[in-house]
């Protein structure tokens, strides 16, 4: 573990050479940023609940036939996924109006929106990831029509699923980010893959009767301590014990410690392992 390499560092994760050339390891920061870095902080137990609950919920849409680039938890802030390359767009769904869309059209926040609203933004933190077009996107050569197809048709099935499930746990899917990556297969076959990581950290989830913020926008806005909000989160997915994993404001390491099992024996049987291996469609 000592040697391996970092391939990047970025605001709230590390990438480290995985133990194949086709493998990245996530490591799962408690760093916290926000406004393009110009707030930041440092926040016990973030990490770990990001890391847990983005590979809980990678393993459910790869139940439902969402391919992502998920493979299996290694520790409380460490996940083996595949290496991909990057689409610099991030896609985001919305359901109900909140932060960036309210500014930017004057709408109160909370309003219900009368179906569900995808945005396009340019992944360059140097410009504060500029909105953008389907059209950019092709023009510049982001992704081609193909691409951006797949990708607008995965975020709605994402959407869907996660509207479903919150709902289920008391909880309003308000909005979310996407990443997706490009995987080659043997015989050249190009995959789109859901990437990066889905956490309270790039999406809003509201509690559905009293309208409590959960995620960043506690961090964002001073609105509550971060931890409690995603804890709330993880024990309503039933990823940690009632009471959470914090010992008076440190994470109860001995806790946090067994805590990835589960989806490991899920991915165990996952179709995306073999993704390489799979035989062409038959047309
Ligand atoms: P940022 O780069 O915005 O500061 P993070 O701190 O979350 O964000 O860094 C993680 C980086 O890793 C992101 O830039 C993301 O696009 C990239 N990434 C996520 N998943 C993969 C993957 N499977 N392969 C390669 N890069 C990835
Ligand atoms: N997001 C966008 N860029 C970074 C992140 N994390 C997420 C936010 C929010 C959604 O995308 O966390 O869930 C929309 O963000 P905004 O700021 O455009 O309203
Ligand atoms: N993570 C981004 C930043 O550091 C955006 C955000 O979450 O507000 O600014």
């Amino acid at each position: 573990m000592a040697r391996r390499k970092m391939i990047y560092e970025g605001k709230a994760k590390i990438l480290y050479e995985g133990p194949d050339p086709d493998t990245i390891i996530q490591y799962f920061k408690d760093d916290a940023t926000a406004f393009n870095a110009e707030k930041k902080a440092t926040i016990a137990g973030k990490g770990v609940l990001n890391n847990r609950i983005s590979s809980h919920l990678m393993t459910k849409f790869e139940s439902i036939g969402i391919p992502t680039h998920f493979i299996r938890s290694i520790n409380m802030r460490e996940q083996l996924v595949r290496k991909v390359e990057i689409i610099p767009v991030e896609l985001v769904v919305r359901n109900i109006a909140a932060g960036s869309l309210c500014k930017r059209l004057g709408l109160k926040e909370g309003t219900v929106l009368g179906r569900p609203l995808v945005e396009y933004f340019y992944k360059d933190d140097a410009l504060g990831d500029p909105m953008i077009s389907e059209d950019h996107i092709v023009n510049f050569g982001w992704a081609d029509p193909y691409e951006l197809e797949e990708m607008v048709s995965m975020a709605w099935r994402v959407n869907d699923y996660m509207n479903g499930m919150f709902a289920g746990l008391g909880l309003k899917l308000v909005d979310f980010k996407l990443e997706f990556g490009r995987i080659w297969g043997e015989h050249g076959e190009l995959y789109i893959v859901l990437a990066d990581e889905f956490s309270p950290d790039n999406c809003r989830l509201w509690d559905a009767e009293t309208g409590e913020k959960l995620d960043k926008d506690r961090f964002r806005f001073d609105l509550g301590d971060l931890v409690e909000g995603y804890q709330y989160i993880a024990e309503k997915l039933g990823l940690i014990p009632p009471g959470g994993i914090m010992k008076g404001g440190n994470l109860n390491e001995k806790l946090a410690e067994g805590l990835g099992q589960i989806e490991n024996e899920l991915a165990e049987k996952r179709r995306l392992r073999d993704l390489k291996a799979s035989k062409p469609r038959k047309s």
